[in-house]
């Protein structure tokens, strides 16, 4: 299949500077030309531009709002274009309140899909559940149809419909999860593999019973939402909020390529790589190398090497 890659420079759905550097970083360590290489075609869309949002005063707690709003309009716009032209859709981030629109993009031309998330956070607290008013650790709350009841208006939020039902989603990965996250998670009985689960039964199994999970009643297309601080910050440091006692380099590696081999993926999101946040340059090369490395295994890279099918 073929990969068509947006990139979106966006930062306001979390208070550090420097995650808009993703989609550049993630290009120049080589992502178009590796996947060319392993025999996936690309197109480059290139970077969405997000007009300054005048007047965005907090909402309570809650901050940017509208420029969240707004930048996740354009974005569901322009990763519908990638999904009409028959691709899928790379998002490379920016903050995960970008799933928003991304995955409301992807519902709006495939319909109903399936939704792994790969984070150390839940990110779905909502607008009077946040502790920190960052919207980054709230996007799944608009999209979920069952936490509608729970969702205040806001501006320029009024064109999101909800578009995933809970039952359709698997978390995998999670360690720092909120109390009123926690509660909802509990309530709407969503599927999910905690890091407790991940040492309890292995990545192994892990997948195999994520696969089964989602493909238990009909097949429908996989949007992988994949935030880079589910791995270990020892790998992947350059992040916003790391947190201790996540997934190793080869267990991230072993998600993308089960989900690869589904032949379901139909979206990926790559977010929160975040340069500014390393220590050292070994810091920024190791977290968006690695950030590469799981886009690879989404398209078909193997580990035990791969070769195109008329090589002889
Ligand atoms: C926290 C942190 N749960 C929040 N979320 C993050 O702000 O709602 N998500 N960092 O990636
Ligand atoms: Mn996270
Ligand atoms: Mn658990
Ligand atoms: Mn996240």
């Amino acid at each position: 299949q073929s990969a068509g890659i947006i990139g979106a420079p966006f930062s306001r759905g979390q208070p550090r500077a420097g995650v808009e550097r993703g989609p550049d970083l993630i290009r120049s360590a080589g992502l178009v030309h590796r996947l060319n290489q392993q025999g996936c075609a690309v197109k480059d869309y290139g970077n969405l531009t997000f007009e300054e949002v005048a007047g965005d005063e907090s909402l309570g707690l809650m901050r940017s709002v509208r420029a969240v709003g707004s930048a996740n309009r354009r974005l569901s716009e322009a990763v519908q274009k990638v999904k009409r032209d028959g691709h899928t859709s790379v998002l490379l981030g920016g903050d995960h309140s970008l799933a928003i629109g991304s995955i409301h993009g992807h519902s709006a031309l495939v319909g109903n899909l399936s939704v792994v998330w790969v984070d150390a956070h839940a990110d779905i607290n909502t607008p009077l559940t946040t502790p920190t008013g960052n919207i980054h650790g709230q996007p799944m709350s608009y999209l979920l149809h069952e936490l509608q009841s729970k969702i205040p208006i806001l501006p320029n939020f009024s064109w999101i419909k909800p578009c995933v039902s809970a039952r359709d989603v698997v978390y995998i990965g999670l360690r720092d999860v909120d109390p009123g996250e926690h509660c909802i998670l509990k309530l709407l009985g969503v599927k999910l593999f905690c890091m407790t689960e991940v040492d309890r039964l292995g990545v192994a199994r892990v997948m195999e019973e994520t696969c089964d999970y989602l493909s238990a009643k009909q097949k429908k297309p996989i949007h992988l939402s994949f935030d880079i601080d589910a791995i270990d910050p020892s790998v992947t440091p350059a992040t916003g909020t790391p947190v201790v006692g996540g997934l190793t380099y080869r267990e991230g590696v072993y998600v993308t390529e089960q989900l690869c081999q589904t032949g379901l993926l139909s979206a990926v999101d790559m977010v929160e790589v975040n340069p500014l946040r390393a220590q050292t340059e070994r810091d920024v090369q190791s977290t968006v190398g690695t950030a590469v490395d799981l886009l690879l295994g989404c398209f078909g890279r193997l580990r035990e090497g791969n070769h195109p099918s008329d090589y002889s």
